[in-house]
């Protein structure tokens, strides 16, 4: 194909069906199939018309139409962005299966470049004006670490792009059912001293907690660095189920991706560079939580039922957003900012207000 701009676009498409990019407001481009891949179609996007979303549209035999969710997006940030191209395919059964081996025997498990470099700089371009927005205005009480909840939900389409590429990896992991317990970006400070303790998901290192935490017992970290990470920038350790000895640097690249059991022990080191440290935590759970003492703190959101991804479109996710406030009760290494406040809330704080 001599395009200048090709673009990749996996589609399952039936006998006698053909696909389409069509721009917002006009232009389409015919895909056309990749010469060697099975099921990955090419498309010129210089055909489409420039600043615009598109989206897929599969043309079915009787001549009917049906709109792919999946489309490049232009975000208010500025975009556009494909979250479905951005975002790896780990869908490999044999793949899967070696990484859930290596989660459960060492606690711990990487996938590299699970998300695009040009999805990481959009995301970036997401979370980099509330930081500026909460550290610049010097509104944060605490201010070395912030989380920022639910700010990602709110890119279209990229949670379900999410379910739909990972499913097949986090069904093995957890199980055919898998809800998403909280969502945040994490941002530790430009040379500041703080480190995230040493602790355990399942309880937040507090040994007295342990066992009576109600957060899922079997859930499932998902941490990705959104810069690249090497040992002087708030980089992740852990310690091996097998080597406890052991201190692992998680030196990673931006778009790695590090699944974390509930019970290995971690901690995050200072970040002594000159860049703030931005990762995408997401948490897994194979039931939800039924936290009592905080009904409405976990999302609980359904990704995959019966192993099949859930519908999590704009609406589904801006309905969450609404609901659920941005509290989130983890565990006392954390302060969390509260955007109707426009301060930093620790969790303990919520419990007196
Ligand atoms: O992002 C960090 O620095 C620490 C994150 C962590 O330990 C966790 O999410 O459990």
């Amino acid at each position: 194909m001599n395009s200048s701009n090709p673009r990749l676009i996996e589609m399952h498409l039936q006998h006698g069906e053909s696909l389409v990019a069509r721009s917002e407001g006009g232009s389409s481009a015919e895909c056309e199939p990749h010469p060697h891949l099975p099921h990955l179609y090419t498309v010129d996007a210089s055909k489409l018309t420039p600043g615009k979303p598109f989206r897929y549209v599969v043309r079915r035999a009787d001549g009917s139409e049906k709109t792919e969710r999946f489309f490049a997006h232009s975000l208010e940030q500025g975009g556009p962005v494909d979250v479905w191209e951005g975002i790896r395919a780990i869908d490999n059964t044999f793949y899967a299966t070696e990484l859930k081996e290596h989660f459960e025997r060492r606690g711990f498990a990487t996938v590299r470049r699970v998300l695009s470099e040009e999805l990481v700089s959009t995301l970036r371009a997401v979370v980099n004006p509330l930081i500026t927005d909460v550290w610049d205005a010097d509104r944060a009480a605490y201010r070395d670490k912030i989380n920022l909840e639910k700010v990602l939900l709110h890119v279209p389409y990229l949670l379900q792009a999410l379910a739909e590429k990972l499913g097949p990896l986090l069904g093995r992991i957890l199980g055919s059912e898998v809800f998403l317990e909280y969502e945040q970006v994490m941002v530790v400070r430009a040379g500041s001293s703080y480190a995230t303790r040493r602790h355990r998901d399942v309880d937040g290192g507090k040994a007295g907690f342990s066992e009576a935490s109600r957060r899922h017992k079997g859930s499932v970290h998902l941490w990705i660095p959104l810069v690249d990470i090497d040992a002087t920038r708030a980089c992740m350790y852990v310690e091996p189920f097998d080597a406890p000895e052991q201190t692992l640097d998680m030196t990673m690249r931006a778009g790695d991706a590090l699944f974390l059991h509930n019970y290995v022990w971690h901690g995050s080191r200072a970040n002594s560079s000159g860049v703030d440290r931005l990762s995408w935590l997401l948490n897994f759970a194979p039931a939800p939580s039924h936290d009592e003492s905080n009904p409405s703190a976990d999302l609980n959101l359904p990704l995959l039922r019966g192993g099949v991804p859930t519908e999590l479109g704009p609406d589904v996710c801006s309905r969450l957003v609404r609901e659920k406030p941005t509290y989130l009760n983890l565990f006392d290494a954390f302060f969390t900012y509260d955007p109707s406040r426009l301060r930093m809330v620790h969790p303990d704080n919520r419990r007196r207000e």
